[in-house]
């Protein structure tokens, strides 16, 4: 279901590709480490990002991260990229290298950046919720002006945690956006199956918070919507978007998708979020077909480039099993 071409494209051509060179960075950089996962060059757990790409891309482009934090799940290599975080540290983080984002000792789950403010990286469902509810508290304490974005799933919405950092964000006026990315699974579990309410921004208001929704797989929505809910948030109101996307490789790597048909997914991949703003630019000249080859060329040399810097590091010294971690 190819989605209706609205109006022109609001934005100034530059811009708008930067935004597709950062989600085909981030399918790029998903595919290369789904294919090192395949060669056992990374372990442990490791969630792609694929086909959600124009919800971290668009979000985050709103934002200005020398005051601003991101918070997000495991599914976490997109929104890194998208904060600006070196993709060889990051594929070095993958391949448990010392160069890695987390010196080779979070993986996959726990890509992590003081410098960028991007702060995880989280593999306990909903467990960055009141951690970036307690950094917009902060914010908002320090009266910094900045606020913070907390990306979770359809998966972590029901838990309650989320409904007391709503109510906390609430009565404290704290500077946050929640976006829940519905990508329609939690695992293997469809969000229809285990969801009181078929519209979760409608719940907002039982927080008496602004709840706003946008089409997850289209940029553009995604960056206006969230634009708006910044706006808020810096006024101290604390707002929940729903950001419909979808998924399309497993849920981790180790999974055999008993749950959808490929059908489902194929019909996803139509509205593809890369190739839909693609199409949107070129109806308006705004892309040649060389200036998309140059754009797909230049993010294949960079995560070409990031496997090599990952292959050639150093694995953590033996004797640093215990440093830098909390045990
Ligand atoms: C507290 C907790 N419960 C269960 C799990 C196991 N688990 C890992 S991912 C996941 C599904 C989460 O789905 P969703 O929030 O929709 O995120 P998505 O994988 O779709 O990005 C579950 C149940 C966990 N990691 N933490
Ligand atoms: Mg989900």
């Amino acid at each position: 279901m190819p989605k209706a071409k609205t109006s022109k494209l609001a934005l100034p051509k530059q811009e708008l590709l930067a935004l597709l060179d950062q989600m085909q960075l981030i399918r790029s950089f998903e595919e290369k480490a789904g294919q090192m996962y395949g060669l056992r060059k990374i372990g442990g757990f490791c969630h792609l990002y694929t086909g959600q790409e124009a919800v971290a891309v668009g979000a985050i482009s709103n934002l200005n991260l020398a005051k601003d934090y991101v918070l997000t799940a495991y599914r976490d290599h997109g929104h890194a990229l998208a904060c600006g975080m070196d993709p060889s540290a990051s594929m070095a983080e993958l391949f448990g290298k010392v160069t890695g984002l987390s010196r080779g000792k979070g993986g996959s789950m726990h890509f992590f950046s003081a410098e960028k403010h991007m702060l995880g990286g989280n593999g306990i469902v909903g467990a960055q919720i009141p951690i970036a509810t307690g950094v917009a508290f902060a914010q908002a304490y320090e009266k910094t002006g900045g606020v913070t974005l907390c990306f979770f799933g359809d998966g972590a919405f029901h838990q309650g945690a989320l409904h007391e950092s709503f109510n906390l964000a609430r009565i404290w006026n704290l500077p946050i956006v929640y976006i829940v990315e519905n990508n329609q699974w939690g695992m293997g579990t469809s969000w229809k199956k285990v969801s009181a309410h078929a519209d979760f921004s409608a719940t907002a208001a039982a927080y008496s918070m602004m709840g706003l929704a946008c089409d997850g797989m289209d940029i553009l929505d995604v960056k206006s919507t969230v634009a708006k809910a910044i706006e808020e948030a810096r006024k101290g109101n604390p707002v929940f978007v729903e950001a419909r996307t979808y998924r399309y490789k497993g849920h981790s790597m180790s999974d055999p998708q008993k749950y959808r048909t490929r059908d489902e997914v194929d019909e996803y991949r139509t509205r593809d979020p890369i190739l839909y703003l693609k199409g949107r630019m070129e109806d308006e000249g705004l892309i040649s077909e060389a200036e998309w080859e140059a754009l797909v060329g230049n993010t294949e040399l960079i995560v070409e480039e990031s496997v090599r810097f990952a292959e050639s590091s150093p694995e953590p010294a033996a004797g640093e099993l215990y440093t830098d971690i909390l045990a």
